[in-house]
C-alpha cells in the first residue's frame, strides 16, 4: 500500500499530465526547443566574457583535423573532403597573404556564382582577418557598381563564368579597387589572376591571430538584403549573425549525419549562414547546386541520399508545379528548412513530396530577431512564448494601413495589437540584440529603427512585416507593408510577382505597382521592366511566364518599357511617379503594353486600345 501522501503525489502528477496535454499540448516541443536556445545563449554569453570567441571558420579548422577525410562539400558529383577545403582556402590566404596588399580589416568584394572556390576564397579570406562582400551576380552594369562601392572594397574577386558582367563594368569601376579573377590567364587590363599563381601558394594555414575575434561585434561578412525598396542594401554581418545563424539546422534537430542540399544563390544568408554555417556547426556535409533546378531538385536528392533541403516559397511552388513523377516520394529527405512558402503550397508539398518536416523560418538576414516553426504547425512561422521573449524581446503594434506608418496614441505612444490582429513587428534593439546597420548608409539604418515606442528613448528595428498572434501563441505572416495592392478583391505581393518576372533570362529588373483605372475598384497590375543589355523583348514569352506562375488576378496588366533604372532618390519615390503617370499614353514616353488573353501575349498599347480601356469597351 502507498502512503497517503505519495498516492497524493502520483495523483498531483496524473492530473498535471492531463493539465499540460490539455492546456499545454505544444510543451515539450516548446521545452526542447527552449532549452536549445538557452545553450545557444549561453554560448555566445561565455563568448562576451571571455572576450575569446569560437568563431564558426575555427570550428570549421577543428574540423578538418577531426574529420579530415568526410566529405565537406559535393558539386557536380565531385567530393571536397574537411581537409581539402581547410587546405585549398589556406593557399588563397596564403597567396594574398604573400602579394601582401590586404590587411586585417580590410574588404574584399566577392563575385561568384554557386561553385567550390566561391567557399575556399571566403573562408581563405576570412583567414586572413578580411571582410568579405557577397555581390548578387544576377544584377549587373549600374547596379552592381552602386553595391561594389557602397561597401567601399580593396578587392574585387571575380568567378571564371562572371567575365561578362566584369567586362561591362570595368571601365567605370573605381581605380584603387584591385580587381583579380579566378582563372589562369586574362587579357584584361589591370586584371590579375589567381588560378596560375595558386599552385604554387603553400597549404599551410596562415597566422592565427590574424583571423582571431575579440568582440562578437566586429564584422565579418556583408551581405546585401534585396531591396523592395530601393536598390540593394549592405547588411553588416558580425560574428554574432553568423554564429546565430549557423545554429538554425541544429536547432530544428538536424545532425552530423545529415547531407544538406544547397540551391539557394551562395550570397544570400540563407545558404552561407544558415546553409553551409549550419552544416559546419553540425559537422556534416552539403551537396552544392550551380543553379536550382526543378526538374533534377528529386532525382538529385535520390542520387546523393539528400536529408535535408532549404527552400524559399518561390522554389516549393515551381516543384508543385512540376509534372508528377512516378516515385516521388521514394527519397531521404525528412527536413525542409527555409521561409515563405504558402499554407496551400506547404499542403500541396507534403500531399506530393510525402512526410517531410517542414521548419518555417522568419527572420530578415539584417534583422536581431528569428521566429523556427519548431513545432511544424502548418502555415505559421513560429511559437513563442514567456521565456522565449525574454531572449528575443518583439511586439505587435498598431498599423494605420492608408498611411503606411505605426499609429500612436495622443501621448505619443505606439499601442500593442490583441490577439488576433494584425500588427506591425518590431523587435528590441539592445545590447543583447544588437543592430548593425547597413554599411556607408546611415540614412538608411536609421530608417529601420522606430524610436519612442512605448517610452522615450526606447528604440525598436522594425520589420516591416505585418502578424498576426492567435491565442495559441502561434505567429502568422500576415503581409509585408507597402508592398501589396489590391486587384479583384485579391492582395497582390509586388515582391512575389517581381520575383517571378526577374526569372526570365531577358529581365534585367521589374518594378511592381498598382495603379488606378477609372471605373475599377482596387489597383490594376502594371510592371515597369529594364531589359539586360543586348537582350530583346519577348513579349510572348513574358506572357506565358506571368500566366503559368502567378494567380490571374496578380498578372501584370500593363508593361512599361524603360530604358534605365531611376539610381538617383529612393524606389518609394521613383514608384511614386510612375504609380502617378500609370498608364496614360500622353504622358508617357516609354513604350507601354497590355496583356491581352486573345491574343496569348502583351500587345503594345495603342491609342485606339488604350480609349478603348478608358471608355469601358475593353474590359479588364
Ligand atoms: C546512398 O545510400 C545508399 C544506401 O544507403 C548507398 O548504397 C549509396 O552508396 C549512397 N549514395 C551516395 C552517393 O552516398
Ligand atoms: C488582404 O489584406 C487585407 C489587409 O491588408 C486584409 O484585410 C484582407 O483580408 C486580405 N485579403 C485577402 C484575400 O487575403
Ligand atoms: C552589345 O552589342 C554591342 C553591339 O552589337 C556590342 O558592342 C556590345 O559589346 C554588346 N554588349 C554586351 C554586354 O554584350
Ligand atoms: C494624361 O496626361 C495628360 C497630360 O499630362 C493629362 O492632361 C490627362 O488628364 C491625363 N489623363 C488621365 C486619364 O489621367
Ligand atoms: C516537433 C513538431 O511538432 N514537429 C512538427 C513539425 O512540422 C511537421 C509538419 O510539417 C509536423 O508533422 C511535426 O509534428
Amino acid at each position: 500500500m502507498l502512503p497517503f501522501w505519495m498516492t497524493g503525489v502520483v495523483a498531483g502528477l496524473l492530473s498535471l499530465h492531463l493539465l499540460q496535454k490539455l492546456f499545454f499540448p505544444y510543451f515539450w516541443a516548446d521545452l526542447k526547443f527552449l532549452l536549445k536556445v538557452i545553450k545557444y545563449g549561453l554560448t555566445v554569453e561565455t563568448y562576451r566574457l571571455s572576450g575569446r570567441i569560437c568563431s564558426v571558420l575555427d570550428n570549421f579548422v577543428k574540423l578538418a583535423e577531426k574529420q579530415p577525410t568526410k566529405p565537406f562539400l559535393v558539386y557536380e558529383g565531385k567530393v571536397h573532403t574537411y581537409r581539402s577545403v581547410d587546405k585549398r582556402s589556406n593557399r588563397i590566404a596564403q597567396l594574398f597573404l604573400k602579394e601582401g596588399t590586404l590587411k586585417r580589416g580590410d574588404t574584399v568584394a566577392l563575385l561568384m556564382s554557386n561553385e567550390p572556390d566561391f567557399i575556399h576564397v571566403w573562408f581563405g579570406l576570412t583567414k586572413l582577418g578580411c571582410v568579405v562582400a557577397f555581390l548578387n551576380f544576377n544584377i549587373r552594369s549600374r547596379s552592381l557598381l552602386h553595391c561594389i562601392s557602397s561597401c567601399a572594397p580593396k578587392m574585387l574577386l571575380v568567378g571564371a563564368d562572371m567575365l561578362g558582367t566584369l567586362e561591362e563594368i570595368l571601365p567605370n569601376l573605381q581605380d584603387d579597387i584591385r580587381v583579380w579573377l579566378m582563372t589562369k590567364e586574362s587579357t584584361l587590363p589591370h586584371v590579375d589572376t589567381i588560378l596560375d599563381k595558386l599552385d604554387d601558394a603553400s597549404d599551410d594555414p596562415v597566422p592565427d591571430n590574424l583571423r582571431i575575434a575579440k568582440n562578437l561585434k566586429d564584422p565579418l561578412l556583408y551581405i546585401f538584403t534585396s531591396g523592395t525598396t530601393g536598390l540593394p542594401k549592405a547588411a553588416v554581418i558580425s560574428h554574432m549573425q553568423v554564429i546565430k545563424g549557423a545554429a538554425g539546422l541544429w536547432a530544428f534537430g538536424a545532425t552530423p549525419e545529415d547531407i544538406i542540399y544547397i540551391t539557394l544563390p551562395l550570397y544570400h544568408s540563407a545558404a552561407s549562414l544558415l546553409g553551409i554555417g549550419g552544416c559546419i556547426e553540425l559537422g556534416a556535409t552539403c551537396v552544392l547546386r550551380k543553379k536550382f533546378s526543378a526538374s533534377q531538385f528529386w532525382s538529385d536528392c535520390k542520387k546523393y541520399n539528400i536529408t535535408v533541403v532549404q527552400y524559399i516559397g518561390e522554389l516549393c511552388r515551381y516543384l508543385c508545379k512540376q509534372p508528377v513523377k512516378e516515385g516521388e516520394k521514394h527519397h531521404k529527405v525528412r527536413l525542409a528548412v527555409g521561409n515563405g512558402i504558402r499554407t496551400d503550397v506547404w499542403k500541396e508539398f507534403l500531399l506530393r513530396f510525402g512526410d517531410i518536416k517542414i521548419c518555417e523560418l522568419y527572420g530578415a538576414t539584417e534583422g536581431t530577431i528569428c521566429f523556427m516553426n519548431h513545432t511544424g504547425k502548418v502555415g505559421s512561422v513560429g511559437r513563442t512564448n514567456f521565456f522565449y521573449k525574454l531572449f528575443f524581446p518583439f511586439d505587435l503594434i498598431k498599423y494605420d494601413f492608408q498611411k503606411e506608418e505605426p499609429i500612436r496614441n495622443k501621448h505619443g505612444w505606439c499601442e500593442r495589437v490583441k490577439n488576433g490582429e494584425a500588427g506591425l513587428l518590431i523587435s528590441k534593439v539592445n545590447s543583447k540584440n544588437p543592430f548593425f546597420g547597413y554599411a556607408g548608409n546611415k540614412r538608411d539604418t536609421a530608417k529601420k529603427l522606430l524610436c519612442d515606442v512605448f517610452k522615450k528613448e526606447d528604440c525598436y528595428f522594425n520589420t516591416g512585416d505585418l502578424m498576426v498572434q492567435n491565442q495559441d501563441n502561434f505567429l502568422y505572416f500576415w503581409d509585408r507593408t507597402g508592398d501589396t495592392f489590391r486587384w479583384k478583391g485579391e492582395n497582390v505581393s509586388t515582391t512575389e510577382v517581381s520575383d517571378v518576372i526577374g526569372m526570365l533570362d531577358f529581365i534585367q529588373e521589374a518594378n511592381i505597382y498598382g495603379i488606378s483605372v477609372l471605373g475599377y475598384e482596387g489597383k490594376a497590375g502594371m510592371a515597369s521592366i529594364i531589359l539586360k543589355p543586348n537582350k530583346s523583348f519577348n513579349l510572348e514569352k513574358l506572357y506565358q511566364h506571368v500566366v503559368t506562375y502567378l494567380p490571374s488576378y496578380a498578372c501584370p496588366l500593363f508593361l512599361r518599357h524603360q530604358e534605365i533604372m531611376e539610381v538617383t532618390g529612393t524606389f518609394k519615390q521613383q514608384k511614386f511617379q510612375l504609380v502617378a503617370e500609370g498608364f496614360n499614353l500622353s504622358a508617357i514616353s516609354d513604350p507601354l503594353y497590355f496583356l491581352d488573353n486573345s491574343k496569348k501575349s502583351y500587345v503594345l498599347l495603342t491609342k485606339e486600345l488604350y480609349e478603348k480601356i478608358l471608355s469601358g469597351q475593353v474590359k479588364l
